[in-house]
């Protein structure tokens, strides 16, 4: 060989080297800041998830792409943040499913009161064609839906009393999403319910411009409701998702290699994601009490009441879904429980 050769063969041998170490350089990745907001702390089950999610990019891209993590609605509440992904000034969010309704009305699926039983049917549901169907009503109105993550199932705190029967509710003032399934599901129960953005909750309850709210036991922890809420009454009444977003904008100037990145490391987010709140839910509500809440289970009588107030707005969901939706959700469920 020639010096020349020798030095070629040398180069190319350590460009292959490089390229088995990190194959991702040889992908079509262009630097790229993402700014991604959130509305919770970022010591909450997702200020971590989003955390592992940009570490997840960042290895995946080589670097290449960074995610720039924003929480606690400092960049707005999740309807805010919603406007400037659809508009373009924002990339990236994860926000409760149910503030979307006004911008895809098939996401109150979700808010239909115990719609799933366990987190079993929730995973299904989410991931299997139901979910995807309702993900993809986003892309007409200018955000892309990645993955769905577990908020969790809601309970309901309070101030003023324990709730241990349906008329205790009565002229209680409750904090509910900006959402009308869950408006109208509060009323039902006899509660004065506030729509009101989570970004305004905490100072909402330590006024007493309400009484109080409902949220999966890991928020309440994470977001301290404990020392502005006394009592704790647990309803389970509604399994509430996550949904991790992109601006369609955004989303429509990456290459395919970059759009595979966000989606393999948005995948990898919600399996961690999901894991890291299970095992959090399954110790808080012990660590609710420690800090003074006062827990208590409902009567199955009682339960059972607030159940059937509650299914009131199921036939105005399924209008509001359309009921090919409603069907096969009905469906895959039957299916899920063996019917
Ligand atoms: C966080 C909210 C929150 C939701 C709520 O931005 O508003 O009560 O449960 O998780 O999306």
């Amino acid at each position: 060989l020639t010096r020349t050769a020798r030095r070629l063969t040398l180069a190319a041998g350590a460009a292959l080297a490089l390229a088995a170490v990190l194959p991702v350089q040889a992908q079509d990745i262009k630097p790229r800041l993402i700014r991604f907001g959130y509305g919770l702390a970022e010591n909450s089950n997702q200020g971590r998830a989003v955390k592992m999610f940009a570490d997840e990019v960042q290895k995946l891209s080589g670097g290449k792409m960074r995610i720039r993590a924003i929480g606690g609605a400092a960049l707005g509440p999740d309807t805010q943040m919603q406007q400037a992904l659809i508009g373009g000034a924002q990339e990236m969010m994860v926000g409760s499913t149910a503030t979307l309704v006004g911008i895809a009305k098939e996401m109150a699926l979700w808010d239909t009161p115990f719609l799933v039983n366990n987190t079993r049917e929730a995973d299904a549901l989410l991931d299997g064609p139901v979910g995807d169907k309702v993900r993809a009503k986003l892309e007409d109105k200018g955000m892309v839906g990645l993955v769905y993550w577990e908020n969790g199932f809601r309970n309901l705190t309070n101030s003023k009393r324990p709730v241990t029967k349906l008329e205790d509710l009565n002229g209680i003032k409750l904090r509910v999403m900006q959402n009308n399934v869950f408006l109208d599901s509060f009323k039902q129960l006899g509660a004065n319910a506030v729509p009101l953005p989570y970004s305004e909750l905490f100072t909402a309850l330590e006024t007493n411009a309400v009484d109080g709210q409902e949220n999966p036991y890991n928020t309440i922890l994470s977001a301290k409701f404990y020392e502005v809420q006394k009592y704790l009454t647990i309803t389970n009444h509604v399994y509430s998702p996550w949904i991790v977003t992109v601006s369609k904008k955004f989303w429509d100037g990456l290459s395919k290699d970059e759009k595979a990145v966000l989606q393999k490391a948005a995948v990898a987010s919600r399996d961690f994601e999901r894991k890291d709140t299970r095992a959090e839910a399954a110790k808080a509500l012990a660590d609710l009490k420690s800090r003074g809440m006062q827990v208590n289970e409902l009567s199955p009588t009682e339960a059972a009441r607030m159940r059937d107030k509650l299914t009131h707005v199921n036939a105005g969901v399924a209008t509001q879904v359309g009921m090919d939706l409603w069907n096969e959700t009905q469906a895959q469920l039957a299916k899920l429980r063996g019917g």
